[in-house]
């Protein structure tokens, strides 16, 4: 192949020499002359190239040896590492096997301590038992002791005989006694319903007693109404129709309409006198913030301060007309008033109605009048045509609320001035009365 090689170069370059394709022998001579070093040259590199090879070869036999190696290197790794977790294992089982073997001479040792405790407990049972055996001989010899000695005793059946008629005579006695008992119980038994039939019979009579007691109660009661009734129609007939009229001021007895006569603070000082005195408050003793039934009872005490109520100011109103005197007193020590010359109240049905005041006249502005046509709310009834409330509830204190008040006599007393809606007070700025009246008049 090289040498075909070398050939084609030599006819290539006698070619170029005589630019035609026929070549001198002499030129090819020193052509292949010339190539022969070359020749060599190729030749070395042939043989290089074969000991290359062949060391590659002998290399990857080398390699391939190695791998081998490796693999076997890494196989043995393994089965190493496969004996040291077995050998590992081994270790735990052996520990294992340690506490086991460890438990077992626990055990062995319990056993050993509760053989040596059933030992003794048989050997203390073996002893009891020959004790006992000991005993049964010791009691068995002690009865042959006294069934010789019973037999012995039969040759006594003499005083034997003695001793049996004794027990008989004995139980014959306690026998009579027996019966002398029953007996007397038996009486006493008798004596004892005969008590009870008795007894049975005052409770009878108890019971009758205790309905007449309670009969004659109810005629007592009966006799103290009609007591009542005959004073009180008495005192009508003594006391004059005319309410506090002709009366100095204080306390007295008084007879309005058809009214039972009633106590009643009178004033005797006011314009001519004649006034029933209907309301007061001087010094915050009573509390005025009560109750609708409170309200048309009266409360207070006739001698200090009170409202004379709502049922008793209708009555009296409605039996002619009647006058409205109302007193303001100022913590400066000054009085004013306001008088209506027809005053009038509904009944409870109509709520209390303030129906009629008349014509004013006074020191004290007409303020009351704007309570005209009002029903009388408490904080437990409201009346008052404030929808979204209730003044009383508000405020306190029983009135003639609208919305809410331009007067308000049963009011909070203070006791010294404040501006406060919730005092008793005329309107104007709300300033508290150091005292507040009103009194009627029977025209
Ligand atoms: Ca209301």
């Amino acid at each position: 192949m090289i040498l075909q090689v070398i050939i084609q170069l030599c006819f290539l370059l006698g070619f170029q020499k005589n630019w035609g394709f026929s070549v001198a022998e002499d030129n090819l001579s020193k052509c292949f002359k010339s190539g022969k070093p070359i020749l060599e040259y190729i030749s070395n590199l042939k043989d290089e190239i074969r000991a290359t090879k062949q060391k590659r070869l002998e290399f990857e036999q080398d390699n391939n040896k190695l791998r081998e190696r490796l693999l076997k290197i890494s196989y043995l790794k393994a089965q190493d590492d496969a004996k040291s977790d077995q050998i590992n294992r081994l270790r735990t089982a052996n520990e294992d096997l340690r506490t086991v073997l460890w438990q077992f001479a626990e055990q062995q040792n319990n056993i050993g301590r509760i053989e040596g405790y059933i030992i003794d407990m048989l050997n203390k049972q073996k002893n009891e038992i020959e004790e006992g055996k000991h005993n049964e001989a010791k009691v068995q010899e002690e009865l042959k002791k006294e069934i010789e000695e019973l037999r012995k005793g039969e040759t006594k059946s003499k005083s034997q005989t003695e001793i049996e008629m004794n027990l008989k005579s004995i139980i014959e006695s306690l026998n009579r006694s027996l019966a002398t008992e029953k007996a007397n119980r038996i009486e006493a038994f008798k004596k004892l319903a005969s008590k009870s039939k008795e007894l049975g019979n005052c409770k009878a009579k108890v019971k009758n007693c205790s309905n007449e007691i309670k009969e004659l109660n109810s005629q007592v009661n009966s006799y103290k109404k009609n007591i009542t009734t005959t004073r009180l129609d008495l005192c009508k007939e003594r006391i004059p129709n005319t309410g506090c009229k002709g009366h100095a001021s204080g306390i007295h007895m008084i007879a309005v309409n058809k009214l039972d006569p009633f106590s009643a603070f009178c004033n005797g000082d006011i314009e001519g006198g004649g006034w029933i005195v209907i309301q007061k408050q001087f010094d915050g003793s009573v509390d005025f913030n009560r109750t609708w039934t409170e309200y048309r009872q009266g409360f207070g005490n006739v001698g200090g301060e009170f409202f004379i109520g709502l049922e008793k100011l209708h009555s009296i109103t409605n039996s002619g007309s009647s006058e409205l005197y109302m007193q303001l007193g100022f913590f400066n020590g000054s009085f004013n008033f306001a008088a209506y010359d027809n005053f009038s109240i509904g009944s409870e049905d109509e709520k209390y109605e303030l129906k009629s005041l008349g014509r004013f006249r006074g020191t004290a502005p007409n303020n009351m009048n704007y309570h005209l046509n009002q029903k009388f709310s408490t904080f437990d009834q409201d009346n008052d045509p404030w929808v979204e409330g209730n003044c009383a509830f508000a405020v306190g204190g029983g009135w003639w609320y609208k919305y809410c008040l331009r007067v308000h006599f049963n009011g909070r007393y203070y006791k010294s001035k404040v501006n406060k809606i919730n005092s008793i007070n005329w309107g104007a700025d709300f300033e508290s009365l150091k005292s507040a009246q009103m009194l009627i008049r029977l025209k």
